[in-house]
C-alpha cells in the first residue's frame, strides 16, 4: 500500500511540473516557447518553440498570430553558398512520433511591426494554427537580448 501511495505522489508531482511548460492537447505537445528581448520596436523579433507530434499521422503548423506584433510569419534559416539566408515557408512539418524544433538558425516564427518592446521576463500569448489540430494558444517567455537558450539542446536533435 505504501508503495502505491508513493507512486501516486510521484506521478502527481511529475504531471504538475510538466503542466508548467508543456501544453498537451490530443496528440500535440508544445513546449519551451520563448522569444528574445527586442532592442528596438522597429526591429523584427522571433518566437522559438518545440512541437511534439505523438500521433501516427503527419501534422503541420500553418500559421501564427499574436497581438504583440502586426504580422507573424513562418520562416526558415538555411545556408546558401555559405551565406545564412531566411525565407518564408508555408508550413512547418511535424512528422508522426517526432519533435520539430523552431530554434535560432532553423525554423522560427518571425514577428514584424512589434506593438511594444519585448522585455526579458515578459510573457505573451501566441496562437498557432495546425492542419489537423486546429488552433492552440501557447505562452511565450521573453529571454534576454543575447539569449540562445535552445542552442545546447539542439545538438541532440
Ligand atoms: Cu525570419
Amino acid at each position: 500500500m505504501k508503495k502505491i501511495i508513493i507512486f501516486l505522489v510521484l506521478t502527481f508531482l511529475q504531471s504538475s511540473t510538466n503542466a508548467a511548460n508543456v501544453i498537451k492537447v490530443d496528440d500535440l505537445a508544445i513546449s519551451n516557447a520563448w522569444s528574445r528581448a527586442s532592442t528596438g520596436i522597429e526591429r523584427p523579433s522571433a518566437i522559438y518553440l518545440s512541437i511534439t507530434n505523438n500521433s501516427s499521422s503527419y501534422e503541420r503548423l500553418t500559421a501564427a498570430h499574436t497581438h504583440t506584433a502586426k504580422r507573424a510569419e513562418l520562416h526558415r534559416h538555411s545556408m546558401d553558398n555559405g551565406v545564412m539566408r531566411m525565407r518564408q515557408v508555408d508550413t512547418v512539418e511535424i512528422p508522426p512520433s517526432s519533435t520539430t524544433m523552431l530554434r535560432p538558425s532553423g525554423f522560427h516564427i518571425m514577428l514584424f511591426n512589434l506593438k511594444s518592446l519585448l522585455r526579458a521576463g515578459d510573457v505573451f500569448p501566441v496562437s498557432l494554427t495546425f492542419g489537423k489540430a486546429g488552433k492552440r494558444i501557447v505562452m511565450v517567455h521573453v529571454a534576454g537580448v543575447g539569449s540562445n537558450k535552445t542552442h545546447k539542446k539542439s545538438t541532440n536533435n
